[in-house]
């Protein structure tokens, strides 16, 4: 039924001696190092489980807010075309919180208390939601630069350790390089426009540049789940690695655009194969992740509104599958 939390738990069997669980955490730990998947009815430690429900809500709620900054564009998109194409990626964002509910509702957690501790204020999701789409330039950055480090991120959760999250990561990876493409595309036709939608561009790659390097989190040494979660193989890659992938693969895009991105420090390193970059402001990542963004307070508002106008839609579904289940047992 619709918001219906009587999911079920995991059953309860009586409680292993000291012995059978590290048995059982060293068997698990085998499967993981021999790249086995961990299917829901294995056996894992609590911690394991605890971890993945952790990321994998504040995955699925960063799909669900981060449909308001693009929604927010939705009647101001300059034709047809656009209006389309931008439909259909929020519509997919919407799918993808739902795929990756629907996986984290294997670990024996419901998607009503997921979404609940959202609306609680209890649950994160990516700080990059909480700046805003000011201009239409702003949905093709979006595209480009978040989706571009979306997809860094979860091509290399796909091939984590947890079967049910991995799969719902092939089908969202495949649909967020359209989402990406399309962002791309958008830009590349602002840059050959005129002195203001070029003005627009840079400015919106400006604004963006930052936030989007702060998605994947912390610095590895500050990073306080990264080592845990790298034995176990739900992260694949460290914070820093997979920043460090989307920033090379990055800057030759924006060369490409004919833009520049705000960084000073940015050059290629010969010796080490790789960009390097300046310093990412920390003060102002844990201040978003505390709250304290441009548009936390606005995002959280619009997520409790959104859930108390579908109040009526909720009771309707239940009503009518009572009805219907009523109906069957006569
Ligand atoms: N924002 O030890 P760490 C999309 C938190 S949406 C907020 O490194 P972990 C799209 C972290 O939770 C897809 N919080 O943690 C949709 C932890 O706090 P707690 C977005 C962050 O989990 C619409 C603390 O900082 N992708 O594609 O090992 C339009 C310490 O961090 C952030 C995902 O959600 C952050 N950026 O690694 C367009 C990916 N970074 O829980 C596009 C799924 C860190 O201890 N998540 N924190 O209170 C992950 O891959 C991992 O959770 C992270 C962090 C790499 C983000």
């Amino acid at each position: 039924m619709y918001g219906d939390t009587s999911i079920q738990k995991p059953m309860k069997i009586a409680e292993p001696t000291s012995e059978e669980q590290a048995k059982l955490e060293a068997r698990f730990q085998q499967m993981v190092d021999d790249d086995i998947k961990i299917e829901p009815q294995d056996w894992m430690p609590d911690a394991y489980r605890k971890t993945l429900v952790r990321q994998m809500s504040q995955h699925a709620h960063s799909e669900v807010i981060g449909m308001q900054p693009e929604g927010n564009w939705l009647t101001r998109a300059p034709s047809l075309r656009r209006k389309v194409i931008l439909l259909a990626k929020i519509q997919d964002e919407g799918g993808h919180g739902l795929y990756i509910y629907s996986a984290a509702e294997t670990l024996g957690t419901s998607r009503e208390d997921m979404c609940k501790a959202l609306r609680d204020g209890k649950a994160k999701y990516s700080s990059i939601f909480n700046y805003p789409a000011l201009t239409w330039a702003d949905i093709g950055t979006i595209g480009w630069l978040v989706d571009g480090a979306a997809i860094t991120n979860q091509v290399a959760l796909s091939k984590g350790s947890y079967g049910p999250y991995c799969r719902a990561m092939i089908r969202i990876c495949k649909e967020e390089s359209f989402h990406q493409r399309q962002g791309y595309e958008l830009l590349l036709s602002l840059s050959k426009g005129t002195a203001e939608q070029k003005a627009m561009l840079q400015d919106s790659v400006n604004r963006f540049w930052w936030p989007s390097l702060m998605m994947f989190g912390p610095n590895d040494a500050d990073s306080p789940h990264s080592a845990q979660s790298m034995k176990w193989k739900i992260k694949k890659k460290s914070n820093d690695q997979l920043r460090q992938e989307f920033i090379d693969a990055t800057v030759p895009q924006a060369e490409f655009l004919g833009i520049t991105l705000p960084d000073p420090d940015l050059k290629w390193n010969e010796e080490r194969g790789h960009y390097d970059y300046g310093e990412i402001d920390w003060e102002e990542f844990a201040h978003v992740i505390k709250g304290n963004g441009p548009c936390n307070k606005q995002r959280a508002a619009a997520y409790t509104k959104a859930h108390e106008d579908g109040a009526w839609v909720r009771e309707a579904a239940n009503a009518y599958a009572a009805k219907h289940a009523a109906q069957a047992a006569e």
